[in-house]
């Protein structure tokens, strides 16, 4: 299963890994001069070497408890990234805002995908993505990045994760997106208790029923850090295990911070998958 992203091919043919890159202030000088981009560009070169399938560009800080990024702050600082990245690298670029605005400039910029946390709710953010003509991932998320985490609360949080992503699905077939371009989340972390994210991921298989490609996002956060009692740093032996159990319940693709050491998880995984039957 190829996946056009605009010009570029993404293989869901087997499950595989997205690079999260965070464009944000303190992650590399700003001022979008080819010096300032340097390290964004190396950063990104190390993930596809690496074996990264997707970059996921991301200007805005969706932790529970961030400030909303303004518009403009929002382009001025992905587009330099995009326009740089989509030159230099063979892989796909998605780009992880909520804004459709920032959706269309990214595209015309040269990303290759729409990842978006809200799901693609915000007013204009549907007819933006069914005109980008690239897939797009809808994720779940229960209230808004600034207060979610305060006290959410689900009667059954897999059936209703599960009901949502069917929703927003037939939202987006509905807008003109054609089924094949589109991937579903649940949204780790987004408006979810530990009890709730433990729970998503032990029945993700569930989630399969859909019949789109599911993507997942466990890397380094809170429900890693909680089960562990480690820091943000020392999670990744927590998030492998996570991307793996993740990829036997049938997810096409994990977003993670750690490329390498998640694509060599993945391809034992697949070897051992391989064998069953
Ligand atoms: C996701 O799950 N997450 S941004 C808190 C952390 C670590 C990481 C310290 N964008 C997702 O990565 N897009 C984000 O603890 C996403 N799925 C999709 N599709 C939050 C993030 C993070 C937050």
């Amino acid at each position: 299963m190829l996946l056009d992203c605009n010009g570029k091919s993404l293989d869901l043919g087997r499950p595989c890994v997205m690079g999260i890159h965070n464009v944000t202030p303190d992650s590399f000088s700003d001022g979008g001069s080819y010096d300032a981009l340097g390290p964004a560009v190396e950063r990104a070169l190390k993930m596809q070497s690496e074996g990264a399938a997707i970059i996921d560009i991301g200007g805005e800080s969706t932790r529970p408890g961030a400030p909303a990024v303004d518009l403009q702050q929002e382009l001025d600082r992905v587009l330099p990234v995009i326009r740089a990245l989509a030159g230099e690298l063979d892989i796909p670029l998605s780009i992880d805002t909520s804004k459709p605005r920032v959706m269309q400039a990214a595209i015309a910029a040269g990303a290759g995908m729409i990842n978006d946390v809200n799901g693609l709710r915000a007013p204009g953010a549907i007819e933006a993505a069914k005109k980008a003509n690239v897939p797009v991932c809808v994720m779940h998320m229960q209230g808004q990045p600034r207060t979610m985490q305060q006290a959410p609360v689900y009667e059954d949080v897999v059936s209703e994760v599960r009901q949502y992503l069917s929703d927003r699905i037939a939202a987006c077939e509905a807008a003109g997106i054609p089924r094949s371009r589109i991937l579903v989340d649940p949204g780790f972390g987004f408006g979810k208790t530990l009890e709730h994210n433990l729970a998503l991921l032990a029945g993700l298989n569930s989630f399969q029923e859909l019949g789109v490609p599911l993507l997942v996002g466990l890397s380094r956060k809170s429900t890693i850090g909680q089960i562990t009692g480690k820091p943000v740093d020392d999670r990744l032996a927590g998030s492998l295990a996570a991307a793996v159990m993740a990829v036997e319940r049938g997810a096409s693709i994990v977003r993670v911070h750690d490329v390498a050491a998640t694509v060599d998880a993945l391809e034992f995984t697949l070897a051992v998958i391989g064998e069953k039957g």
